[in-house]
């Protein structure tokens, strides 16, 4: 689609703002422009036997819709999609998900049933929702085999993997650096898709330092320095010496490791005490690393992200039903970025990652 067909100043039942530029839609939201065509990639659907896993972190007494919205597709999702420009969601299932289950052959199950499921959704509309892969990381042998079957059979761009995995006790935390998860990894550079790195809460049994505040605890705080860590702990242990080509992302414009990268850098360098990586954490977030914007809709937080990683680093996504469609799209739409910026942010670095036309 050429630019100038994915940018035109929007046109809705608004009125205009006397000496502005700009537009008020129907629900009173200032509306400057509108992008067509956006694509969109940390996107969740629950499972009826999910749901309970994200139950808590609704609005009180919206429990109810946001099941509804995690459990449908065509409907509420699609809708707000038209509604709000995106082309294209790449779509997930609710974290904690796959990784929270204890036994592993459960775990092998819920992958393969919620990779079935999302692949049907998938073939229903086609030209709107794509899947990124559920993973039983509980056994990395059965994770290779599971993302295989979803890029070969079901077509799915990628997986998305919620954290850490329990495995057999619930006190077990098992990340992804470990030297039982090379051949994994190696599986996922050699198939050339991404790996989304999505938050889950520390458990309470390792969440000390938020007692007595549990606010922090969840997306506010806990999810971004929980994931924040487990990235650090992949490019600190050499697994991009190891896989120079393999492509992970992380939400959130980055969990807040490109605020902090300077100074990682900075410290690593005075004392390295005998860090594996051969480089410095920069090399891997310019070179290994991408970011989307989901849930973190402001400016700033957005123009250091472009000034650290790369724009050609940078998607665009909502985190939808977490996050409202429209705060993130509005935003985008509207934000201080060129046009073709936000094209290169909102679509075309979408379309080379997953080679979509
Ligand atoms: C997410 O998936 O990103 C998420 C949750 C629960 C609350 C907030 C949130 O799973 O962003
Ligand atoms: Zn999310």
């Amino acid at each position: 689609m050429p630019i100038h067909h994915i940018l035109r100043i929007l046109l809705v039942d608004g009125v205009d703002v006397p000496g502005a530029d700009a537009m008020v839609d129907q629900t009173g939201r200032m509306r400057k422009f509108t992008m067509q065509g956006k694509i969109t990639l940390e996107e969740h659907f629950a499972l009826e036997g999910t749901f309970a896993n994200t139950s808590r972190f609704s609005v009180p007494g919206m429990a109810e819709d946001l099941q509804a919205r995690l459990t449908d597709f065509e409907n509420i999702r699609l809708k707000e999609m038209d509604e709000f420009d995106i082309e294209l969601a790449i779509q997930s299932l609710n974290a904690p998900g796959v990784q929270a289950v204890l036994e592993t052959p459960e775990a092998i199950d819920l992958a393969q049933r919620s990779n079935d499921y999302l692949a049907e959704q998938c073939a229903r509309r086609p030209d709107r929702f794509a899947g990124f892969a559920a993973l039983p990381m509980q056994d990395p042998e059965a994770a290779v085999e599971e993302l295989t079957r979803c890029i070969r059979d079901l077509g799915f761009k990628g997986a998305l993997v919620n954290g850490f995995t329990q495995k057999d006790t619930p006190e077990t935390v098992i990340y992804f650096d470990g030297p039982e998860y090379r051949p994994f990894w190696a599986a996922v550079e050699a198939l050339n898709v991404p790996f989304y790195l999505h938050p889950r809460n520390p458990l309470p049994s390792r969440s000390q330092y938020f007692e007595g505040h549990p606010w922090f605890t969840n997306s506010a705080w806990a999810f971004a320095m929980e994931t924040a860590m487990h990235a650090l702990r992949l490019m600190g242990s050499g697994l991009f010496d190891d896989f120079p080509k393999l492509q992970i992302i992380l939400g959130h414009l980055g969990e807040r490791i490109p605020f902090d990268l300077w100074r990682l850098d900075h410290r690593l360098k005075k004392s390295p005490q005998g860090i594996p990586a051969k480089e410095p954490m920069r090399y891997y977030m310019q070179n290994n690393v991408h970011l989307t914007t989901s849930g973190n809709f402001h400016d700033p937080t957005l123009n250091l992200s472009i000034t650290e990683m790369g724009l050609e680093r940078i998607m665009f996504s909502v985190d939808y039903p977490f996050e409202t469609t429209e705060d993130a799209a509005v935003w985008f739409d509207n934000c201080e970025l060129s046009s073709a910026d936000k094209v290169t942010i909102g679509r075309t670095n979408a379309q080379k990652m997953f080679g979509l036309d």
